[in-house]
């Protein structure tokens, strides 16, 4: 690994102007995170969650219907309130989220009276925090005597690492450390009670994400213990004898989450759903729970690169492998199946079963951007452009009152409800949900997002994401200032001008989907460099004012999966730009999947403005097949098949459902 200076821009040096994520910025600024707020503390009366069992809802004692329950955890953990717990046993990282998201937004700029509303909230987690650093409601009101005896299924560590991250931020952000030490001192109690040391217990978190919190800890600290901790946690999964195993026998069976993955909750689904069927270090393909697998992988890429630890690195770049290239949705969607919310196998993408967990996506954010940290490849900025214009927009609705958990690339209201084995796809987005993970996971990426637009590397700047922005970066040896306007994903140019006079490098991606034709200049005149992994930097002695104008390939194109992917054979798929696109019943009528493409279809972009807060449409020439005849036969053997000419119009995958319940399909016929 080279030993360079690495960065990712700072949330509070940049702003994301205008355009489609200056639109979603200021939406989850004035909208979403206060009507979390409002669901966190019950007062949200128009919130409906969904109780569907593949959401988890359906929770003992979490389907009375009331949404949250979570800072009256608090309160009743703390002493403030009595009552019993409620909600899933991890409920306590919805708050932690909500904190982190709100503190990015507070680095953006300030608003004294959220700051408030943290800082009570900080006060009531102090007051739950027990004597010894211990902060867990569940466990606290629940089962007090039951502390860390059952990793596999209950959480415990990764409420921690949400909260850990969200001290961290919190901290960065307004420079109190109250938060940041409750965390420290819970990040103590880990570090007392799990280790390599013959005294301690050898084990690990069941859901992955204590990692990438102790690392932010360590950041904010730099006490190396928590690094050391996180490292530990990455090299004890899957190391025989198996801890799970161990743990399950010491607690005779019990099991947290056995009405829904019976006999025996989580464990039962086997050492591959939570990544300890072999060592981390061994593990070539994803395997289990999607969520998990990228929170892994990503706090794998951070210990890797702050220990230099070149093998745990191209570990992470086998598993980066098999996921983009067998194991992807088109739309940066992952996990195959909804049972357990797993990668299934090579290849395996049905289009209607699928999972696609819309945290999933989010997780391929936080594993591209710190595979970006280690090694600058314009594939992973590729792969975090798609997971965030497709699948991440996706799980929230327009106006940021509904989110998506499951992310199909095929829908049907009626088989939705009719088939068991679909009912997990919705077509209308809940107003929130019992297992309500991904909407808060949502906010916290979408106010972090300047941190992915930019990895500064010596004094390169890498342009990971292409929006409307200002941003100031601080190079090694340089503090540098660009504006980048543009309307993109819906117009593929892209100006940038350099705000600071120097000699320094701008690293433009030139996106897989643009690879054969696109073009930069700067002031007026063709830059002769060309891309390399991805990039095209320009090393170049700037001048305040310069201005270089990128131009990509935004003619609408066809895609079409391998082969292997055995439902999309036949089929294709519409992409322009980095949005996918997809036909809605709303604009094409019921029967999407007896829609064809004529191979000789031109594809034509249409600006729509007007509609669904602005997007561009794709219109083209389709048949759609005609019914047989006699609508009473279901087999036939002499058919002569018609079609009717249809005009198809498609819109980015990411705003459907915004217009009721009704039919969608990313993959359509070609003939
Ligand atoms: O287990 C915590 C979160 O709930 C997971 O990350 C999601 O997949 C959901 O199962
Ligand atoms: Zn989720």
């Amino acid at each position: 690994m080279k030993e360079n200076y690495i960065a990712s821009a700072n949330i509070k040096d940049v702003t994301i102007s205008s355009g489609l994520f200056g639109r979603v910025s200021r939406l989850v600024r004035e909208k979403v995170i206060p009507y979390q707020w409002e669901i966190l503390n019950d007062t949200a009366k128009d919130a409906v969650p969904d109780h569907s069992i593949e959401n988890f809802s359906v929770a003992e004692g979490n389907d009375q219907g009331y949404p949250s329950h979570c800072i009256a955890n608090f309160k009743i953990a703390a002493g403030d309130e009595t009552g019993d717990f409620y909600g899933m046993v991890f409920q306590d990282s919805d708050l932690a989220k909500w904190l982190e998201a709100v503190s990015y937004q507070l680095m953006s700029g300030p608003d004294p009276e959220l700051e408030r509303q943290v800082d009570d909230t900080i006060d009531l987690i102090g007051r739950a925090q027990q004597e010894d650093g211990y902060l867990n409601t569940y466990f606290t009101i629940k089962e007090p005597g039951n502390r860390f005896t059952n990793l596999c299924e209950c959480h415990e560590m990764y409420c921690a690492g949400h909260m850990m991250e969200a001290a961290a931020a919190y901290y960065e952000a307004t420079g109190k450390d109250k938060l940041l030490k409750i965390m420290c001192r819970m990040a103590d109690l880990i570090d007392e009670n799990f280790g390599p040391e013959e005294n301690k217990r050898h084990g690990y978190p069941g859901h992955e994400e204590i990692e990438l919190g102790l690392v932010k800890l360590y950041k904010v600290t730099n006490d190396k213990r928590y690094l050391r901790l996180a490292k530990y946690f990455i090299d004890e999964r899957g190391k025989n004898p198996l801890y799970f195993d161990i743990e399950f026998e010491k607690r005779n069976h019990a099991s947290h989450f056995s009405y829904l993955y019976p006999p025996y909750g989580m464990y039962s689904n086997g050492p591959k759903y939570a990544q300890y069927h072999l060592p981390v270090r061994e593990q070539k393909t994803f395997e289990g729970h999607a969520v998990r697998c990228m929170y892994l992988a990503s706090g794998a890429v951070d210990v890797a690169r702050l220990t230099g630890d070149e093998e745990l690195l191209s570990v992470c770049r086998g598993l980066y492998k098999n996921m983009v290239q067998r194991r992807m949705y088109l739309t940066g969607g992952i996990g195959s199946t909804a049972k357990a919310e797993m990668f299934t196998s090579d290849y395996d993408l049905p289009n209607d079963l699928v999972y696609g967990e819309t945290c999933a996506s989010v997780g391929i954010m936080f594993f591209t951007k710190r595979l970006m940290e280690a090694e600058q490849k314009g594939d992973y900025a590729d792969t975090m452009e798609r997971a965030l214009f497709n699948t991440c927009l996706a799980g929230m609705s327009l106006d940021g009152r509904s989110f998506f958990y499951v992310n199909p690339l095929e829908a049907d209201p009626v088989l939705s409800r009719e088939n068991p084995d679909k009912a997990h796809v919705l077509t209308v987005r809940p107003s929130w949900f019992g297992c309500a993970c991904c909407p808060p996971n949502l906010s916290r990426m979408i106010t972090s997002l300047p941190e992915y637009l930019y990895t500064v590397c010596d004094d390169q700047v890498y342009m990971n994401l292409y929006m409307s922005n200002q941003a100031k970066l601080q190079l090694k040896s340089h503090a540098i200032e660009l504006e980048v306007d543009t309307e993109y994903p819906y117009e593929g140019v892209v100006k940038i001008t350099a705000k600071t006079t120097g000699s320094y490098g701008i690293c433009l991606r030139i996106p897989s989907w643009s690879r054969e034709r696109w073009k930069a200049e700067i002031n007026g005149k063709r830059v002769s460099e060309q891309p390399s992994d991805g990039f095209l930097c320009i090393d170049h002695n700037w001048n305040e004012g310069d201005v270089i104008v990128l131009e990509l390939d935004f003619e609408p194109k066809r895609v079409y999966a391998n082969p292997r992917v055995s439902k999309d054979v036949g089929k294709v798929a519409v992409q322009c730009g980095p949005l996918v696109y997809c036909l809605e019943e709303a604009d094409n009528g019921k029967g999407l999947q007896r829609i064809y493409l004529p191979k000789s279809s031109q594809l034509q972009l249409m600006s729509r403005k007007d509609k669904l807060e602005g997007i561009n449409e794709i219109h083209a020439k389709g048949l759609r097949l005609r019914d047989m005849e006699d609508t009473s036969v279901l087999y036939e053997s002499n058919v002569e098949w018609n079609y009717d000419e249809v005009d198809l119009v498609f819109i980015p995958y990411y705003a459907w459902a915004n217009r009721g319940e009704n039919e969608m399909t990313v993959w359509i016929h070609e003939n």
